[in-house]
């Protein structure tokens, strides 16, 4: 996972480099809420899924780095006063810590336009229908039916917005879209940009969705069991805003099991794979063991 983390790292610090413009103060803000930090587990996700077909290294750093530029986006928002107003990310200041909310707003801005021009590089494959297939992929993903619609249902449950109560399928629906889809964007990625056969992407998108909610019910155990300085971010967070989680509804050795049991199951989909899968097996044991 590390030499991937490295490799996307360094490929986003070339994609982003100040030119000694004015408008670098938005370029540094970017850098900052992108660069050197994070598990950088939906880049791994392109490059792992990308390397089961006949994918160029290069056209899959291209999109490992557009969707952690999504990600990263989405980390910068959601810590806004607006949002969840936190002070810490990624074990620093966030971004209107260091800067302020108008730069942290046009940072995510900029690092979400981004994103999207660098899946249209001809560097990232050399045929436009699958650019297109990316970009258009990555927008459901991310855009008003994916994560940011789940966002909305989150913050809206935080005000007591919604009619119904939030039980057991409304969290997993507005998991799923929160943060499952830009995690079955960065497993189905790799099929795209290989032309993968239909049977063998849809066992990728099968994978992602259980990987998807085992990774937040593990986010949802660390909220209660991590510390602020394990995490890198504020701990406790959900229970302080009285949230609904999978260990408010399951309790946490339920949550835990329901985490193990998804994993497992994630991992039978992959069987259509032979051993070039195995560090995708890898990763659903390590999402749900992780320790932030
Ligand atoms: C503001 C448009 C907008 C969307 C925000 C994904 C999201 C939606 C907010 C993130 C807030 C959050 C804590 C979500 C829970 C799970 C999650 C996505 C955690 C952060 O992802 P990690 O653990 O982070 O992969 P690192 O820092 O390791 O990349």
């Amino acid at each position: 996972m590390r030499l991937a983390a490295q490799a996307v790292n360094d490929h986003l610090d070339s994609l982003m480099a100040e030119t000694g413009d004015p408008e670098d103060r938005v370029i540094q803000a970017m850098r900052y809420a992108s660069l050197d930090g994070g598990k950088r587990l939906r880049p791994f996700l392109v490059m792992q899924s990308a390397s089961l077909f006949t994918v160029a290294n290069s056209c899959a750093l291209n999109v490992a780095a557009a969707l952690e530029m999504i990600h990263c986006y989405s980390l910068v928002h959601d810590d806004l006063p607006a949002m969840d107003n936190d002070d810490l990310r990624r074990g620093r200041p966030t971004v209107h810590r260091k800067w302020d909310e108008a730069t942290a707003i046009l940072a995510g801005d900029g690092l979400l336009t981004k994103a999207f021009e660098v899946l249209a590089l001809t560097g990232t494959h050399s045929d436009p229908s699958v650019r297109c297939e990316l970009v258009t992929e990555l927008a459901l993903a991310s855009g008003a039916r994916g994560m940011i619609g789940g966002q909305m249902i989150d913050l809206m449950a935080e005000r007591g917005l919604l009619d119904q109560n939030q039980d057991m399928a409304a969290i997993t629906r507005m998991h799923a879209m929160k943060t499952g889809r830009l995690i079955g964007f960065g497993c189905v990625s790799g099929a795209i940009l290989g032309k993968a056969a239909r049977p063998l992407r849809q066992a990728l998108g099968n994978f992602s969705r259980d990987l998807g909610l085992a990774f937040q019910i593990a986010d949802d155990i660390l909220d209660v069991e991590g510390s602020t300085e394990e995490l890198g971010k504020t701990a406790g967070k959900d229970q302080a805003a009285g949230k609904v989680t999978f260990v408010s509804l399951l309790g946490l050795e339920r949550a835990r099991e329901q985490a193990r049991m998804l994993a497992d199951q994630a991992v039978r989909h992959l069987e259509v794979f032979d051993e070039k899968a195995d560090l995708l097996r890898a990763v659903a044991r390590f999402v749900v063991e992780r320790q932030n």
